[in-house]
């Protein structure tokens, strides 16, 4: 029988993809405009950090007062940066360029689900920040009062954003996919004395009533005084309740508000944001983070690891604002760098899988940073969507939110970046800011699935369990010096703050909660949260590499690893796999697997049980949620599943694995 030119071409692609599994090295592409800084930033940052970071604060930011103090460390761990200067973060990523004669520039080409097109200037935000501003002020905010926020992937969750940047509000972002009483409870804890919301969103063609919604939760908060709502984009068929002396329209109170709002100056270290994180394991923790040195976190690393020229690059970062990404890499980053970006309202396969590079192809994007489950479900998918478009433009690739398997790091090399990309594999986390670790594209020869290097003026070490730094092998990922785009605390509670990232080693070394290893050229590979070890028979494995090693077979495009109790070897290994192309395994599958496994790494790390999954439980950044797995492979009631992106994945797992038994 003849192959069709997919299967062809698929066939070639997986031969391709073998081939390069071998390939340990990456050499950075030539023709990179930073390398020369690069080199300058490291010997400088090598010979004094806190010298470079004060020249890179005054170099990439406009103060107002120019600060004299640096780093204050005199009460560990509760660091200051820049104490004693005063500047405004909206001025900063907008008045800045528009005085520069950039207003015209577009700082966000946006795109509605339905394929509307918004072209947003630097000057048309400044004067919406502005206005907004204006209006906030109108219902009572004042610095320091919280604000939370609510909103879908529009132009105005940035303007919100930047407005309460420059009165010296405290934003509290929500996940836009959040359930609503997760909103009511972000904003009784975080005590808000606004809500920005929508009145309705859409996703995948249906229409969700987000402010209704919103309401039936809320109950009684005293803090709350007023909701704004925006006039979301789309049909407006429902009727949105309002009460009156509560809620305003965002629109009427922006056509009511006086045009100019002069921007605050102030402190380096005021508050700007309060942002849950993930919670893929505990309780949500409130990371709270201040001015200046988050923006030049943000700053910086936006421009360096992604090589970016505002001039001429067109940015793409898919995350949602709602996640710490969206914060640093779709708002604070690139518009404190002037460049121009895609913001993109929809979900990745509506009106079809091409949606993407459909974008892509039409902005001539870039620049381009995802998270590997993205990738995952793309290869899922198939190359044929992606080999519909012209992908021509791109020049760099980012990933961010959870190791990358070779493989798919690799299908993301060869598929979107046409093998002539460099990858940036970024590791960080809320708490950080900014990315910490990462190559910068055409600098740091890569090696897929290694975050590879710190950045300058980051020091993280592998310590072992009793606290003695390894040169070499696996171990607890530690940071020993203050950044400056570090939490300052969790909100309201210093003691947890204490408690959860300083208590193992002392108050000057910060413990991030990751386990890693380092490989003879000083390259960090993250092996994933400490609780994602498991242990076979008295053998550390992780489960990125058990996960790694599965995902390699060619028939798979995704896989999770858990530990259940053994009582010959400790513990053993579950596997729940889902193949690529939607199809479900069987014992045969499962045979090649296991010994696909016992070949890459040893027949330690064979899986003892393997479920077949269509999806697995993920985030809504993308991280699998390992300890639902945990439960239902030990048949136990499911913990709290109202983060999932999607909850009834684990309703089919459930089933699954019943069957299984
Ligand atoms: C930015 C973000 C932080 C945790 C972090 C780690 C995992 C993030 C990673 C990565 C391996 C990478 N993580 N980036 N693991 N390689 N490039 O994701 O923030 O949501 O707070 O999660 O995500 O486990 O500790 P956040």
């Amino acid at each position: 029988m003849e192959a069709t030119p997919e299967a062809r071409t698929e066939v070639s692609l997986e031969r391709t993809l073998e081939e390069l599994l071998a390939v340990e090295r990456f050499e950075p592409p030539a023709g990179f405009t930073r390398r020369r800084h690069i080199e300058a930033d490291q010997a400088a940052a090598d010979a004094d950090p806190e010298g470079f970071w004060a020249d890179a604060a005054r170099d990439l930011l406009t103060w107002e007062t120019p600060f004299t103090q640096v780093l204050d460390d005199s009460n560990p761990p509760f660091y200051t940066w820049f104490a004693d200067g005063t500047l405004n973060l909206s001025v900063n990523c907008l008045d800045r360029h528009v005085a520069a004669g950039r207003g015209e520039r577009v700082a966000f080409h946006w795109r509605g689900e339905e394929g509307e097109r918004r072209d947003v200037t630097y000057a048309r935000l400044l004067a919406d920040t502005q206005a907004f501003a204006n209006g906030l002020r109108q219902l009572g905010v004042q610095a320091g009062d919280v604000v939370g926020i609510f909103l879908p992937m529009i132009p105005e969750v940035a303007v919100a954003m930047l407005a309460c940047a420059r009165i010296g509000a405290v934003h509290n972002v929500v996940f836009g996919g959040f359930a609503p009483s997760a909103v009511a409870e972000r904003m009784a804890v975080s005590e808000a004395k606004v809500l920005v919301t929508v009145d309705g969103a859409r996703r995948k063609g249906k229409r969700a009533e987000v402010k209704a919604a919103v309401d039936a939760e809320l109950g009684e908060l005293p803090a709350l005084a007023h909701i704004v709502v925006v006039r979301g984009p789309g049909e407006h068929p429902g009727v949105v309740p309002m009460t009156a002396g509560r809620d305003v329209w965002y629109d009427e109170l922006l056509a009511a508000a006086e045009p100019d709002c002069p921007a605050v100056a102030l402190p380096a270290e005021h508050p700007l944001f309060i942002l849950y994180s993930s919670g893929s394991t505990a309780k949500p923790k409130g990371i709270l983070h201040t001015t200046a040195g988050y923006l030049l976190g943000a700053t910086y690393t936006h421009r360096m690891v992604f090589d970016i020229d505002a001039d001429t690059d067109v940015y793409w970062c898919s995350a949602d604002v709602g996640w710490i990404t969206g914060h640093s890499y779709i708002v604070y980053g690139p518009l404190s760098n002037g460049a121009t970006s895609v913001m993109y309202e929809g979900a990745p396969d509506y009106p079809d899988r091409d949606i993407w590079w459909r974008i892509i192809e039409e902005y001539r994007v870039t620049v381009f940073y995802t998270a590997p489950t993205a990738i995952r479900t793309c290869i899922k998918w198939g190359p044929e969507f992606p080999g519909r478009h012209d992908l021509s433009s791109l020049r760099v690739l980012g990933t961010v939110g959870e190791p990358i398997n070779p493989k798919a790091w690799l299908w993301y090399h060869l598929v979107i970046g046409g093998g002539r990309c460099p990858i940036v594999d970024t590791w960080w986390q809320t708490e950080t800011g900014s990315v910490l670790i990462s190559p910068l594209a055409g600098v740091t020869a890569t090696k897929p699935g290694s975050a590879t290097r710190p950045l300058p003026g980051i020091s993280p070490a592998l310590f072992a369990e009793d606290g003695k730094p390894l040169t070499e092998g696996t171990g607890i990922l530690v940071i020993t010096r203050p950044w400056p785009s570090m939490l300052r605390t969790l909100y309201k509670d210093d003691e947890r703050f204490v408690e959860t990232y300083f208590s193992r080693f002392g108050p000057s070394t910060y413990v991030v909660g990751d386990a890693a290893r380092l490989d003879a050229d000083g390259y960090f590979w993250i092996i994933g949260r400490i609780d994602d070890v498991i242990n076979v028979s008295g053998h550390r494995l992780s489960t990125a590499e058990v996960e790694s090693a599965i995902v390699a077979h060619e028939a798979v495009a995704e896989a999770a690893v858990v530990a259940e109790p053994d009582e010959q070897t400790g513990q053993a290994i579950v596997a729940f796999v889902t193949l690529a192309g939607e199809r479900i395994g069987d014992a045969e599958v499962e045979a090649q697997l296991r010994d696909h496994v016992a070949r890459r790494i040893g027949k330690l790390a064979r899986p003892r049980r393997i479920i077949w999954a269509d999806d697995l439980p993920k985030t809504r950044s993308g991280k699998i949620m390992r300890r639902l797995l945990r439960d239902v492979a030990a048949g136990r009631e499911l913990g709290d599943v109202t983060t999932l992106r999607d909850p009834a994945v684990m309703a089919v797992i459930a089933d699954r694995v019943r069957g299984a038994r």
